[in-house]
């Protein structure tokens, strides 16, 4: 059993405890809202449990999480920013380390919550899944100067689709019931049909035709924080998959997300699509911030990798479907099949207007 509150006794916070309830839609952690009290001054925190069966090695990610927001603070500063609110700050335990270790052997991590800011599920307006393309470009662009080599690979081969197709995908099917792969059939052959495509970018990594770059490699709209206020970006967070990559996965993973016209889980199938204004003006914001330190070979690639991310994540929804949903959080038994099924129409789509988004980005540079 795992007690939060255990956990909050033994982080560096400041005042008293208030009140401590679960938020957040991430599919992995359980992450809580932990208010407190300093003299009567309301600070909050959010706490999160990492989740261990998919982070195995947490002192590396802790690692990895520290010297990026380190890094990070740094380069703010230098820029005459605010490093205090354009990067997380996260905090020790009383004894000091990176995250605590509770007695069952659970692990907790903990990191101010940003005054004033909020998170959006789906993005109400075009000009505000730019400001978050423009987010994820700027933190790509003051990571540039931290070498990949100072992180682990918290998660490895996590955007290698081929490697996934091959190592997750194939073994499900093998050890799958005959009813499941029956019921699945169309999904399996949806991916089987693209697997020639699914090496391209690694490959190019791999032969140096592209750069590897320090990147988040979650780049959901919910991961940027904005302004209350100003509705504009503050920060990105979201930092466990922050590691050695490529710009394509970040552009392309923002894709998948923010410039569908559904949610990730939504079974009417005829709301799926990709919204190519969105497209666009995501590609406007990234391009805005990281554009310079973008090869011909990654501009080239942008429509192409907002497919292929969107693939491999219905690959791994339906992989873990087959696998009896062991990795990401469900509501219900058939979710991640749902899901699965949603991310393939997107990808179809995408498939159908890949002149266009190519279009799009010819236009931009
Ligand atoms: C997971 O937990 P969350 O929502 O931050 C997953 C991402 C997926 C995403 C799909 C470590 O992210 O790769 O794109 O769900 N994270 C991990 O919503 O597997
Ligand atoms: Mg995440």
């Amino acid at each position: 059993m795992s007690d939060i509150y255990e956990a909050i006794n033994n982080f560096c916070f400041d005042g008293e405890l208030v009140s401590c309830k679960e938020f957040g839609s991430g599919h992995i952690n359980k992450t809580y809202i932990a208010k407190f009290s300093d003299n009567g001054v309301e600070q909050r925190y959010v706490v999160q449990q990492v989740n261990s069966d998919v982070f195995k090695n947490i002192e590396e990610l802790m690692s990895n999480v520290f010297a990026v927001t380190d890094y990070l603070r740094g380069v703010i500063t230098e820029n005459g920013g605010d490093p205090d609110r354009e990067t997380l700050h996260y905090i020790k335990t009383t004894d000091g380390k990176n995250y605590y270790t509770d007695s069952d052997g659970n692990y907790y991590r903990a990191y101010i919550f940003v005054k004033d800011s909020i998170t959006y599920d789906s993005a109400d307006s075009a000009e505000i899944f730019k400001k978050s393309g423009a987010a994820f470009g700027k933190f790509q662009r003051m990571l540039d100067g931290l070498p990949a080599d100072k992180l682990n690979e918290t998660i490895e081969h996590f955007h290698d689709t081929y490697w996934r197709y091959e190592n997750e995908f194939l073994p499900a099917l093998s050890a799958a019931s005959s009813e499941l792969l029956s019921e699945c059939k169309d999904e399996i052959a949806f991916v089987e049909n693209r697997k020639d495509e699914m090496p391209v970018i690694e490959k190019m990594l791999k032969k140096g035709e592209m750069p590897v770059r320090v990147t988040h490699n979650d780049t959901k709209l919910n991961n940027v924080m904005f302004d209350e206020k100003t509705g504009e970006c503050v920060c990105v967070i979201d930092l466990d998959t922050v590691m050695p990559g490529s710009a394509l996965y970040d552009f392309g993973d923002s894709i998948r997300f923010g410039a569908s016209t559904a949610a990730e889980d939504e079974t009417d199938l005829s709301k799926v699509s990709v919204n190519l204004d969105y497209f666009k003006a995501y590609a406007e914001g990234f391009l805005s911030q990281a554009g310079e330190s973008l090869t011909q070979a990654e501009i080239d690639n942008l429509a192409f990798a907002s497919k292929l991310i969107t693939l491999e994540l219905g690959m791994r929804f339906l992989t873990d479907y087959l696998n009896g949903s062991k990795y990401f959080k469900t509501d219900y038994e058939k979710h991640n099949l749902d899901r699965a099924r949603n991310q393939f129409c997107l990808v179809a789509d995408m498939e159908n207007k890949m002149q266009e988004m190519n279009d799009i980005i010819k236009h931009l540079k």
